[in-house]
């Protein structure tokens, strides 16, 4: 059993962008995974608070973003999932943000994105990345048995509802998220798929979306599911917003992006926003860190992650 003194030397290694052990990942996830399940599928999320989209796996920029909005435990803060894939450091990314969570529970709420799924990580970069980082698909498989474990929204405040994509044409209430069976892979179709796949979209009612998942939803959905639910705002992340954050359908929907110069290459800036108690919101704009500042890991034999 890995004890609170490891734990905080492994968050010590992970903010310098070291991997700790295999065996030490693998213990980390296991008592992750204890931890995650009795999340419910809307976890609920105390105020302020401050909210986090996309980070795909850039790990300077995840730590920019923790050196600009404030220290974890100080600081109370809900990521919206695409944690990895994308960037160079997905691993670095997601289990620093695990470690963080096994340490600090009540002070941060991961949910899932739709990266979070053994399908699009071996796509996407993640799956090739533990494969060059530790010469097998051991620490994937480890860490896509947490993804399953991940909840699939959050509420803060009872009236901001927390997604990473959006809405369902199978969801009319929040309880209708409360009943699925989350602990799965990302399916093709269907509720769970959606609310992380999904996007608004300038139109009337549903419509196909152009990434073969999910859909396209327009205001006057979401004015019909905000009502039945007593929510005034949606808040999502999923999509790229040059600006870091973009308001739709009349402040009704929020994107929010929190991966800086997207890819290494988009010129985006990113945001977060921080919600006090009174429910304010502040929108916190960073920019990328820059390439000098995110070289490559100190490479270890790969035999020293086997230990
Ligand atoms: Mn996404």
């Amino acid at each position: 059993m890995t004890g609170q003194n490891d734990l905080e030397r492994q968050i010590e290694q992970l903010q310098r962008c070291e991997l700790p052990s295999a065996v030490e990942i693998k213990i980390l996830c296991a008592r992750a995974r204890d931890l995650l399940v009795e999340d419910a599928n809307v976890q609920r999320v105390d105020l302020p608070v401050i909210v986090c989209g996309d980070i795909h796996g850039q790990f300077y920029d995840l730590k920019e973003l923790l050196k600009v909005t404030g220290r974890v435990p100080d600081k109370n803060y809900l990521f919206l999932g695409d944690y990895v894939d994308r960037g160079h450091f997905s691993l670095e990314t997601f289990l620093l943000l695990l470690a963080l969570k096994v340490r600090y529970p009540d002070r941060i709420a991961l949910i899932r994105g739709n990266h979070e799924c053994r399908q699009i990580t071996q796509v996407y970069g993640f799956y090739d990345e533990c494969i060059r980082k530790f010469g097998s698909s051991d620490i994937w498989q480890c860490c896509s048995d947490v993804f399953d474990y991940l909840s699939l929204a959050a509420i803060i405040g009872d009236s901001v509802f927390c997604v990473h994509g959006g809405l369902s044409p199978a969801i009319h209430y929040l309880d209708q998220i409360r009943v699925l069976d989350r602990k799965q892979e990302v399916p093709h179709d269907g509720p769970m798929c959606d609310l992380l796949w999904s996007d608004p979209e300038d139109q009337v009612g549903w419509g196909v979306s152009p990434r073969g998942a999910g859909y396209l939803f327009g205001s006057d959905v979401v004015e019909i599911f905000n009502r039945a639910n007593g929510l005034d705002i949606i808040c999502r992340a999923h999509q790229l917003v040059m600006e870091g954050y973009k308001w739709h359908f009349d402040k009704s929907v929020l994107t929010v992006w929190s991966a800086p110069n997207y890819c290494y290459r988009c010129g985006n800036v990113a945001a977060v926003v921080e919600l006090d108690e009174f429910l304010s919101r502040q929108f916190i704009i960073f920019d990328a860190v820059s390439k000098e500042n995110r070289s490559l890991p100190v490479k270890k034999p790969l035999a020293e992650y086997f230990l």
